[in-house]
């Protein structure tokens, strides 16, 4: 694949504090989350939309209060040894503040208690020198970035450029709260009109919505994501940058990071139970498109805010180096296959809290530049429709 570089190379001493342009370059520091203090958020319009019939009695019982004490045991464990590997092959690991997500809030729009700081994936967005908070949609993470103020006061005192995009009110106005309860064909129908739980009143977008290719990224509308907020962020991010609209025939779409995972320049995993309707286009910028092998998580494992295929969430530590979960043999097969060295972690006890190596971290600064990886020509809109 031919690469247009449109920044001078530099070299790794002088790289800028927050340098990050796609998902491969060789890791150098990174944010991992952490789930002391987590707090099962309460019911809320969004939420509730992205949770399984069978899963809504957690949230019912344990919404405001701590994740069971044993769940958090289990998963800092796991996180303590994920960033203990990390450190051990020489990337600084950087960890969010402590925060009391117990604490109730009031805003004028609404109330909630908060949730957690496992997932900076979710809120942080790091598009070259810049990190850009999210504006998230759900309540329960309305403050979920005082975790990480400390860090990104440090990251702007030593040269980086620090955005916060601006929140939506979260007003009942912002949801349409009967999405939840709608039958399932008529959500199919919703989907497919690209109508979602939040609606177009503000700009909302959660981070793990947008997927980084150096010049292109790519971002799907979901149920956290609106069309005004990636108006805000293509309008952000102005012409050095591409922002294309993706569609997965997903009825829950929250996060583009178990759909779309770009391993190295040309090669992307996709998710097979939810295929990238613009596959072709992909093909066509030389882009080899290969389907994640399914996980191998027993059915009876405690997965309550997404889905087993956070096993392909995974996090590259360079272009041919690749953090998997332990128990995920066909996945680390698949990869090895294609050539990459897997570094196998355990991880399924995260899994729990909804995301894996991915969305658990923020990759502050890797070893690259700008540069373009086949997209020339930008995705044609009338080809997105789709
Ligand atoms: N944030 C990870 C999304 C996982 C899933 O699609 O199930």
């Amino acid at each position: 694949m031919q690469l247009k570089q449109t920044h001078s190379i530099v070299s790794e001493r002088q790289l800028p504090v927050v340098n990050s342009y796609n998902e491969w370059d060789p890791l150098k520091e990174v944010i991992v989350g952490c789930v002391e203090g987590a707090v099962v958020p309460k019911l809320e319009p969004a939420l509730q939309t992205n949770t399984s019939p069978q899963n809504m009695w957690f949230f019912q019982k344990y919404g405001g209060q701590p994740f069971p004490q044993e769940l958090v045991e289990a998963a800092s464990k796991e996180l303590n040894e994920f960033c203990r590997v990390l450190e051990a092959l020489g990337v600084i690991v950087r960890r969010p503040d402590l925060i009391d997500f117990s604490q109730t809030y009031k805003t004028p729009d609404f109330e909630a208690s908060g949730f957690y700081a496992t997932m900076p994936r979710d809120v942080l967005l790091v598009v070259g020198n810049e990190i850009i908070e999210a504006p998230m949609a759900w309540r329960s993470r309305f403050f979920e970035y005082r975790a990480y103020r400390s860090l990104m006061l440090e990251y702007l005192r030593r040269g980086a450029k620090w955005t916060t995009a601006p929140k939506p009110s979260m007003s009942d106005e912002f949801y349409d709260v009967e999405y939840a309860t709608k039958p399932i064909e008529q959500r199919y129908a919703l989907t497919e009109k690209g109508q979602f739980v939040t609606r177009e009143l503000e700009p909302s977008f959660d981070a793990a919505d947008i997927v980084r290719f150096g010049r292109d990224l790519f971002v799907q509308r979901s149920h956290v994501t609106n069309e005004i907020g990636i108006t805000w962020l293509k309008r952000h991010l102005g012409d050095q940058f591409r922002v294309h609209v993706v569609k997965f025939p997903d009825l829950n779409p929250m996060h583009i990071d178990a759909s779309l995972v770009p391993l190295r320049p040309g090669l992307a995993l996709v998710n097979p139970a939810r295929p990238c309707i613009q596959t072709e286009l992909f093909k066509k910028a030389g882009w080899e498109l290969v389907e994640a092998a399914p996980s191998t998580l027993p059915d009876n494992w405690p997965m309550y805010m997404c889905s087993g295929w956070v096993c392909m969430n995974i996090l590259s530590l360079d272009p041919e180096t690749i953090f998997v979960e332990k128990q995920e043999e066909p996945m680390q097969k698949l990869l090895k296959d294609l050539g990459f060295k897997v570094i196998p972690v355990d991880f399924r006890h995260v899994y729990t809290f909804g995301g894996s190596f991915h969305c658990v971290t923020c990759d502050v600064r890797r070893d690259g530049q700008l540069e373009e990886y086949g997209f020339a020509e930008p995705f044609e809109e009338d080809e997105l429709e789709g």
